[in-house]
């Protein structure tokens, strides 16, 4: 029967959908700059251990430089070690936990440019829960919400198989 190799190329295609990571560009479309709130952007998104930040701007109207909680707060930049200046800066999300970002050129950090985020831990043998936010939500619902339906998707399969 024709459909079992199709259904093993599914149970396949989902483990790899599962375990993907998500590319987030900071801002969406709006990208980083004055006068977007990052702390709304954040709401609706949860970031895992291998998904990658990417901090789009025009290079030399801004930078990302990642500080710590207490210089977040105060918009300080104590220590410049890794500014990022290039308009196109890409931040693999590499350990679980807390992260700031800032923005240090002027004052553009107390207007806004910040951001904060928390990173979980990726998921490796379980399927990805959904984050805890309400339907009909940005893209990252609906990536989650793909990836816990390609688990369903996958088991399906495989019973099938089983059964066949
Ligand atoms: C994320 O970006 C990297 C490199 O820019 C790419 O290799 C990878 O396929 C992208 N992942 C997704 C899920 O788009
Ligand atoms: C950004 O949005 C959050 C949540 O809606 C709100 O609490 C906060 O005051 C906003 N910040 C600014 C600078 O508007
Ligand atoms: C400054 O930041 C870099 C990169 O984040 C870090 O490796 C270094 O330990 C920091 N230096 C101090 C004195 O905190
Ligand atoms: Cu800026």
């Amino acid at each position: 029967m024709a459909s079992k190799a199709f259904l093993i190329a599914v149970f396949f295609a989902m483990i790899a959908t599962s375990t993907m990571a998500t590319n987030y560009t900071v801002g969406d479309n709006a990208g980083w700059k004055v006068g977007v709130n990052y702390t709304e952007w954040v709401a609706d998104k949860t970031f895992y251990v291998g998904d990658t930040l990417m901090f789009m701007y025009n290079k030399g109207s801004h930078d990302v430089l990642k500080v710590n909680g207490p210089d977040f707060q105060q918009c300080l930049k104590s220590n410049t070690t890794g500014l990022l200046v290039s308009g196109n800066d890409v931040i693999t999300l590499a350990k679980p936990g807390k992260k700031w970002y800032i923005c240090t050129v002027a004052d553009h950090c107390t207007k806004g440019m910040k951001l904060v985020i928390n990173v979980l831990e990726a998921a490796t043998t379980a399927p990805t829960p959904l984050p805890p936010q309400t339907l009909g939500s940005s893209g990252a619902y609906e990536i989650s919400s793909f990836k816990s339906f390609g688990w369903i998707l996958a088991a399906l399969a495989v019973f099938k198989i089983i059964l066949a």
